[in-house]
C-alpha cells in the first residue's frame, strides 16, 4: 500500500512555523531591497528549481568493505518511487527520478510509467550499466565494455545502451547517461588511443539510435574501478568525445569524479562556453568518489559552480540547458533525509548565486579589483536564504521544515513494517 506524507500533517506543521518564517522572510526582503533585489522575483525562481533523485540513492549505500542496510529499505523500483514521492511531497523540488538499468529493470515498463504517473513523478536521465556482469551475460566486462578489445563485448554493451533508450522512451525520459569504468591497472596494459577509438566507435553506434529530441550525456571519472588509466578520465576526454559524436552529445559533471582541489567551476565555464554542458551529478567528497551529501563539505565550491550557471543564464548563453541531479551514497543516514537535505543544499547554492550583483562584479573584474570582486561573491554566499527556500516549499504545498515533518510522519517506521528487512549486508555501493 503506497504511503505518502499526509498533506494535513504538512499543513499542521507549517501553521506552527509560518509566523516565524514570515518574520524572517520580511526581514530578508528588507535587506535585499536595500540591494535593489525584489525577494519575490528570487522566490519565484526558487520555486522553479528542480533536481532529480537517483533511484539507487533511496537505498542504503555501502563501500567495497560492507553495506549496513537500514530499516524499510526499498526492495525494487516501485518502492524507490514511493520514497522519491515522499521526498518530493516535502521538498517540492524533486519531481524527477533517474533510474539505473538493469538495477531498476521491470517486465512491464508501461505499468512502471503508470505507477510513476500516479505518484506525480517524471523520469530523468536513464543510466546504463556496463560496469558489472549480469547473471546471464555472455561476454564479461572485466576488461571493459564500450572500449573492450573484444568486438563481441563491445556489441553487447552497445546493445544494452540501445535497449536503455527503448525503455526510456516508454518512461518519457529524454536523456541517456553513459558512465563506463573502462580503463587499466597497469602501465602498458592498454593502448590509450586505440581504447579511445574503440570507445568512440561504440558510442557512435549508440548515438545513431538516439531519438532527435534526446541527449547523450557522457560522464568522466578520474579513477575507480580502474586504478592506472580510465578511458574517459577527465573533462578533456569527455568534451573531445562529445564533440566527435555530435550536437546531441554533451558532458556530465559528477563533482566527486575529480582529483581534490580541481577547479570544477572553471571546467563548468568551459563546457558552457562550448555548449557542451549536459548536466551534473551533485555530491561532495574529501578524498575520492565518496558520494557524500551535496554541500556537506564544500558549500562554497557548490556556490561557485552555480555562480557560473547563473552567469550563463544572466548572459542568455546559447545552448545552455543543463540537467541537475544528485548522485550520492547514503551509508550512515536515512537516505530520504539525506536526499531532502541535499536537494535543499543545491537549491540554496542556486538561490544564493541569484543574489550576486553581476554588473558590479563585471566592473570589478574589468578593473582588476580582485578584493571587491571576491567580496561581491561572498556577500551573496553569506546571505542566509533559508526563508526563501522555506517559503518556496510552503507555497508549493511542501514543508517549511521537511526533515522535522518527515520525522513527525514516522514514514520510515511505517514502511519498515511493510518491507521485511532485505538483510544481505554484503558490500558495494548499492
Ligand atoms: C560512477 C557513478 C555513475 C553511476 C554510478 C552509480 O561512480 O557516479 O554516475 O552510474 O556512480
Ligand atoms: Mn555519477
Amino acid at each position: 500500500m503506497t504511503q505518502r506524507i499526509d498533506k494535513a500533517l504538512i499543513a499542521e506543521q507549517n501553521d506552527k512555523l509560518m509566523p516565524a518564517l514570515l518574520e524572517d522572510y520580511d526581514a530578508l526582503a528588507r535587506k535585499l531591497a536595500r540591494q535593489d533585489i525584489d525577494i519575490e522575483r528570487i522566490t519565484k525562481q526558487a520555486e522553479l528549481f528542480q533536481i532529480a533523485i537517483p533511484s539507487w540513492g533511496t537505498g542504503t549505500g555501502g563501500t567495497r568493505f560492507a553495506r549496513f542496510p537500514g530499516e524499510g529499505e526499498p526492495r525494487n523500483i516501485f518502492e524507490k518511487l514511493e520514497d522519491s514521492a515522499v521526498i518530493n511531497d516535502l521538498s517540492q523540488a524533486t519531481e524527477r527520478v533517474s533510474p539505473h538499468f538493469p538495477w531498476d529493470k521491470v517486465d512491464d515498463f508501461k505499468e512502471l510509467k503508470q505507477y510513476s504517473d500516479s505518484l506525480n513523478l517524471k523520469w530523468d536521465s536513464i543510466n546504463s550499466n556496463t560496469f558489472q556482469d549480469q547473471q546471464d551475460q555472455q561476454h564479461s566486462y572485466k576488461y571493459g565494455s564500450l572500449s573492450n578489445t573484444s568486438e563481441a563485448a563491445r556489441e553487447q554493451a552497445i546493445e544494452h545502451n540501445i535497449e536503455c533508450i527503448k525503455w526510456g522512451k516508454i518512461l518519457g525520459s529524454k536523456t541517456l547517461t553513459v558512465w563506463v569504468g573502462d580503463g587499466s591497472n597497469h602501465p602498458g596494459q592498454q593502448h590509450f588511443q586505440h581504447a579511445f577509438e574503440r570507445y568512440l566507435n561504440s558510442m557512435k553506434k549508440i548515438y545513431a539510435e538516439l531519438p532527435a529530441d534526446w541527449e547523450l550525456h557522457i560522464e568522466h571519472k578520474m579513477f575507480e574501478p580502474a586504478f592506472y588509466s580510465t578511458v574517459i578520465q577527465d573533462w578533456g576526454s569527455n568534451i573531445l568525445a562529445a564533440m566527435e559524436l555530435g550536437p546531441q552529445a554533451k558532458s556530465l559533471v559528477d563533482l566527486g569524479h575529480h582529483a581534490p582541489n580541481v577547479n570544477i567551476e572553471m571546467i563548468v565555464s568551459r563546457l558552457i562556453q562550448f555548449k557542451k554542458l549536459g548536466g551534473f551529478h551533485f555530491n561532495d567528497s574529501k578524498y575520492g568518489d565518496d558520494d557524500l551529501d551535496s554541500g556537506s563539505l564544500h558549500p562554497y565550491q557548490q556556490f561557485l559552480i552555480f555562480n557560473e550557471l547563473v552567469d550563463a543564464q544572466y548572459r542568455k548563453q546559447e545552448g545552455f540547458n543543463p540537467n541537475y541531479m544528485l548522485d550520492q551514497s547514503h551509508n550512515v543516514t536515512d537516505p530520504i533525509e539525506s536526499l531532502i537535505n541535499s536537494a535543499a543544499s543545491v537549491q540554496r547554492s542556486y538561490v544564493a548565486a541569484l543574489l550576486v550583483n553581476r554588473p558590479a562584479l563585471t566592473d570589478y573584474q574589468l578593473n582588476n579589483d580582485a578584493l571587491m570582486a571576491s567580496n561581491t561573491l561572498k556577500e551573496a554566499f553569506h546571505t542566509d536564504v533559508t526563508p526563501i527556500l522555506a517559503m518556496a516549499r510552503a507555497r508549493k504545498g511542501g514543508a517549511i521544515d521537511p526533515i522535522r515533518t518527515y520525522r513527525q510522519s514516522a514514514y520510515r517506521a511505517t514502511v519498515a513494517k511493510q518491507r521485511p528487512n532485505s538483510g544481505g549486508n554484503g558490500s558495494g555501493i548499492v
